[in-house]
C-alpha cells in the first residue's frame, strides 16, 4: 500500500533524484554485501574491497570479480529498474539516477541519466599507465591479467579509502541538491559518501523516500520507508502516478 501523500509529492516534482544500492538488484539474483544472504557475512570487505588486498592478492579479487562478472552477464533487470526507466520517462531531464551498483543493470534496462558512484565491473585498467579496457576477457590460465605496458590491470570499481570518480559525485550532490523528490531504493546506507545524499536532499527541501525490505542506518533521514521489495513497490508506485497524471 503507498501512501497518498507519495504520490501527492510526485506529482508536484518537478526534479526527482534516485539513489539506488545492492538490495534493487537481489530480484534480479545478485548477491548484496550486508543483511539476509550478504556476500559479505562469508567473506571479508577488507580482503577484497580495498587495494592493499588487491596488491596482496591479485588473484583472488580477480576470481571474486570473475565469478560476479559471469553471474551478471546471465542475469536480466527487474521490474525495479524497469520502473526507474519509466519514471525517467515521465519527468525527463529532471530526473537522474545515482547507483552504486557495479553490474550495469541500470544501463541495460534503459536508464539515461545514471551516475556510476563505484565504478563498473565491465571496465578495467592499468594501475600504471590509466590503459582503459572494455569487456575483457581474462586469460583461465594467467587468472590475473597485464597491460601491454607490464602493468597490472584492476577492476573499475571503487574500492575501500578511494575517492569516488569525481564527476559522478559531484553531479549526483547537485541532483540531490535540486530535488524535489529522492529516492533511495535497496542500500543499507552503510557506505559514505553515497549515504550521505538522502540528508543532502533532506536538508534542501525534498521529500524523501526510503524503499527497503527493512528499515536502515538512515533510515531516519527519510520522511517515509517503504518497507518490501523495490520490484513489487516501485510498479505500484508508477502505476498510480499514471494514473493520476491521465
Ligand atoms: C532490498 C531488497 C529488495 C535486499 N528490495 N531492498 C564517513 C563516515 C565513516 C566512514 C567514511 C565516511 N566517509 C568515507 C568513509 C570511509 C568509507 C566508508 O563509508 N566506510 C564505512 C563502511 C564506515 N568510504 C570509502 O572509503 C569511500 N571512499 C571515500 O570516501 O573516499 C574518500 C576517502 C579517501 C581516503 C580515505 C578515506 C576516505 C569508497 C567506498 C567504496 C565502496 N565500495 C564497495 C565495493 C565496490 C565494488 C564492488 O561492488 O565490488 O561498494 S563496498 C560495497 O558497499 C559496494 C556497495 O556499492 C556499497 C554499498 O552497499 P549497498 O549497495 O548499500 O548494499 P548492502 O548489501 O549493504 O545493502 C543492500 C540493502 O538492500 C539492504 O539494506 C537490504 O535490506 C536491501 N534489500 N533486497 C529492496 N528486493
Ligand atoms: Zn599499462
Amino acid at each position: 500500500m503507498i501512501p497518498e501523500i507519495v504520490i501527492e509529492k510526485l506529482l508536484k516534482a518537478k526534479r526527482v533524484a534516485v539513489l539506488t544500492g545492492a538490495g534493487i538488484s537481489a530480484e534480479s539474483g545478485v548477491p548484496t554485501f550486508r543483511g539476509e544472504g550478504g556476500i559479505w557475512n562469508k567473506l571479508k570487505p577488507e580482503e577484497l574491497a580495498n587495494f592493499d588486498a588487491f596488491m596482496r592478492n591479485p588473484k583472488l579479487v580477480w576470481e571474486w570479480y570473475n565469478m560476479r562478472k559471469n553471474l551478471i552477464s546471465d542475469i536480466k533487470p527487474n521490474q525495479g529498474h524497469y520502473s526507474l526507466v519509466e519514471l525517467e520517462k515521465i519527468y525527463g531531464s529532471g530526473f537522474s539516477l545515482a547507483t552504486q551498483n557495479i553490474d550495469n543493470l541500470h544501463i541495460r534496462a534503459g536508464s539515461k541519466n545514471v551516475f556510476e558512484l563505484h565504478g563498473n565491473i565491465e571496465r578495467s585498467y592499468c594501475i600504471n599507465c590509466r590503459k582503459y579496457y572494455h569487456d575483457m576477457v581474462i586469460d583461465e590460465n594467467k587468472a590475473v591479467p597485464y597491460c601491454q605496458c607490464g602493468g597490472i590491470i584492476r577492476p573499475d570499481v571503487v574500492w575501500f579509502g578511494e575517492n569516488l570518480p569525481e564527476e559522478e559525485i559531484n553531479l549526483s550532490v547537485e541532483a540531490a541538491k535540486q530535488s524535489d523528490f529522492y529516492f533511495s531504493i535497496g542500500t543499507s546506507g552503510n557506505v559514505y559518501p553515497a549515504a550521505g545524499l538522502p540528508g543532502i536532499a533532506k536538508r534542501n527541501g525534498a521529500f524523501t523516500l526510503e524503499i527497503n525490505l527493512e528499515r536502515t542506518l538512515i533510515s531516519d533521514e527519510f520522511d517515509i520507508t517503504l518497507t518490501g521489495k523495490s520490484g513489487d513497490i516501485l510498479p505500484e508506485i508508477v502505476k498510480l502516478l499514471r494514473e493520476e497524471r491521465t
